[in-house]
């Protein structure tokens, strides 16, 4: 391909937790990248998505949800992960909520004020509005506010409705060589990809019980020429947590390993043999050093 009519550049997707972020990179990419789940803060990681169309290679960062408040040292570095994504990137896809605007948008939207990045306002989950007109005084508040390169209404669940997103952030990309291969979809390695999948199921299965003080370390990843043997530990930071997770008569775990492995096996398209443990280690999500032997450390 002649490099000169190449295009290639990063989108970054942030916004406060839960408002459909990783849900749009996935659809988006038609295939999970980035795990989800009904509860706040699920992404942990910045992870990029590619997407490769023609003369155009779009490299999506999903971000962390950006909220106030420092806390933990998860949280400082979940914040951080994603405010940095604000850097090296070449527009921005402000996502909010059609029906619920909170502080901790004002806050984000403080952020990229202090950027010069131009910023798409993506207006996410508009299947739950019925009347869609309920939309335009939203719409015409929020463009006072901050002067958007443009408003895209749409819902992230819904395939087939990108098209309009996808021409809009073009325009905003540069000329320059593919930074990917054209089959690339992710620049995450399998290992992290799985212990993702895993960490999903656990965050999914747990409800309210367990707040995200869950992490996954893959310890074992065996190619044999039938299957792929994987071991990993899911740590968690007390004794009732690993009860919990565990399960009357190890039934919530046996779950989670039929549920992560059904996942892997349509990821890696082969037969897997996977074990679980759960592990208590605790103060891992207060602690700076256990972070980052976990992977929390690159930004
Ligand atoms: N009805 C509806 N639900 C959606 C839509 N997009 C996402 N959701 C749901 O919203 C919830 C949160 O989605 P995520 O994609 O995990 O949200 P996120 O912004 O990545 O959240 P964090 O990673 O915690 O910051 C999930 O239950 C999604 O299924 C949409 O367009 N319509
Ligand atoms: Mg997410």
């Amino acid at each position: 391909m002649n490099a000169s009519t190449q295009h290639c550049g990063v989108i970054a997707i942030v916004g406060r937790p839960n408002v459909g972020k990783s849900t749009l990179m996935n659809h988006l990419l038609g295939q999970k990248i980035s795990i989800t789940s009904r509860k706040p803060q699920t992404t942990r990681h910045r992870i990029h998505g590619i997407l490769t169309e023609g003369d155009y290679q779009l490299v999506f960062a999903d971000t962390p949800g950006i909220h106030r408040g420092e806390g933990r040292a998860l949280n400082r570095y979940m914040n951080q992960a994603a405010v940095s994504a604000l850097t090296g990137v070449d527009v921005v896809c402000f996502m909010v909520d059609a029906l619920k605007w909170t502080e901790a948008d004002d806050y984000v939207l403080s952020l990229l004020a202090k950027t010069e990045l131009p910023v798409l306002l993506l207006i996410n989950k508009v299947d739950t509005v019925d009347d869609k007109a309920q939309l335009l005084p939203q719409i015409e508040q929020l463009s006072k506010q901050y002067p958007f390169a443009g408003v895209v209404p749409l819902s992230a669940l819904r395939d087939g409705e990108f098209a309009s997103l996808l021409q809009e952030l073009k325009t905003h990309l540069p000329v320059g060589d593919f930074w990917f291969d054209e089959d690339q979809v992710t620049d995450r390695s399998l290992r992290f990809m799985v212990a993702e999948i895993i960490r999903e199921k656990v965050v999914r299965q747990l409800g309210q019980e367990i707040p995200h003080q869950v992490a996954v370390e893959i310890e074992l990843w065996n190619d044999t020429p039938k299957l792929t043997e994987i071991a990993a530990s899911i740590l968690v930071e007390r004794d009732g947590q690993k009860r919990i997770l565990i399960g009357t008569q190890g039934e919530r775990i046996k779950k989670i390993g039929i549920q992560s492995r059904e996942d892997i096996e349509k990821m890696i398209d082969r037969q897997v043999m996977l074990n679980l443990w759960v592990k208590v280690k605790s103060g891992w999500s207060d602690n700076d050093r256990a972070l980052r032997s976990l992977g929390y450390g690159d930004l």
